[in-house]
């Protein structure tokens, strides 16, 4: 009990000390501990909400520490071998119903704001129809009819060099920046999850219905995510590259993507073939 009691909040500590420390790193890296660079003003306030709640946890492990520390040290045997007894401290007592309440309500309140803007969806500027499938992603532009495509996992004996294992794909979906997004998700066969860690957005693909998520991306770049819901064999390989390009290149890529005709824009992304027991190098 003495061990534990010394070594489960230092543990805490440490964790919760150096997570915030640690959360801004760059794309997906070798030992990276926390966050990804957020590329969204909503990633950027899940993080800001994260250290809030990682602050505070920090402080009570440390106030809580402080006083097991003083009690061992002051009620110890040799320091008062006879206990006082008593059945009442009603400071006490709603100090410590008081408090966590308090504690409750400074965490409660920005979380619920912050679900409740995250639920908000702003008036699109552009639509973005992502069908899941196992196990790759379908993406369609319903306001440019035309353009839709595959996107399919590199398998990694196809790896260029540079090129991230398991989060490459053949046909990225591409955005535009400082433009609202709204993305319609639905899957053609089981649930899977739209996951892109760095934006800030999971949302559920379900068969039968359409859920709804926006985005707006700041920063052009590419941000990488995977399906986050065990969908079959292949969940692990069916990643989601987003790649976010300033508005007049999203419009050199919208114009060219559209000149492709229906047949030969699907035939760039059509699945690569990942079925069965294909082995993975
Ligand atoms: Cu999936």
């Amino acid at each position: 009990v003495t061990l534990l009691v010394w070594t489960l909040p230092c543990g805490l500590i440490v964790t919760a000390l150096l997570a915030p420390a640690l959360a801004f790193a760059s794309a997906p890296e070798n030992w990276q501990m926390g966050f990804s660079a957020p590329g969204s003003e909503m990633k950027a306030h899940i993080i800001a909400l994260y250290s809030h709640v990682v602050t505070i946890g920090a402080a009570l492990v440390l106030i809580v520490l402080c006083l097991l520390v003083f009690i061992v040290a002051r009620f110890r045997e040799n320091r008062s071998p006879t206990p006082r007894h008593f059945v009442r401290a009603p400071v006490l007592e709603f100090a410590w119903t008081v408090l966590p309440i308090a504690v409750l309500a400074v965490i409660a309140a920005p979380s619920v704001r912050l679900i409740a803007q995250q639920s908000r969806t702003v008036a699109p500027e552009l639509t973005v129809k992502i069908a899941a499938h196992q196990w790759f992603w379908r993406y369609s532009y319903p306001d440019y009819r035309g353009v839709s495509f595959n996107s399919s996992m590199i398998p990694p004996a196809m790896l260029e060099p540079g090129q991230h294992r398991l989060l490459e794909v053949d046909n990225r979906l591409v955005l535009p920046v400082g433009t609202n997004v709204e993305l319609q998700v639905t899957s053609q066969d089981v649930v899977h999850s739209f996951f892109v860690p760095p934006l800030g957005i999971q949302i559920y693909a379900v068969p039968g219905r359409l859920n709804v998520i926006s985005t707006r991306i700041e920063k052009p770049g590419v941000y990488y995510g995977q399906c986050n819901q065990i969908c079959g064999l292949n969940h692990s390989f069916m990643p989601i590259a987003i790649e976010a390009r300033s508005k007049a290149d999203f419009d050199a890529w919208l114009a060219k993507a559209k000149l492709a005709s229906l047949e030969v824009v699907p035939t760039v992304g059509s699945p690569r073939k990942l079925t069965g027991w294909e082995p993975l190098r």
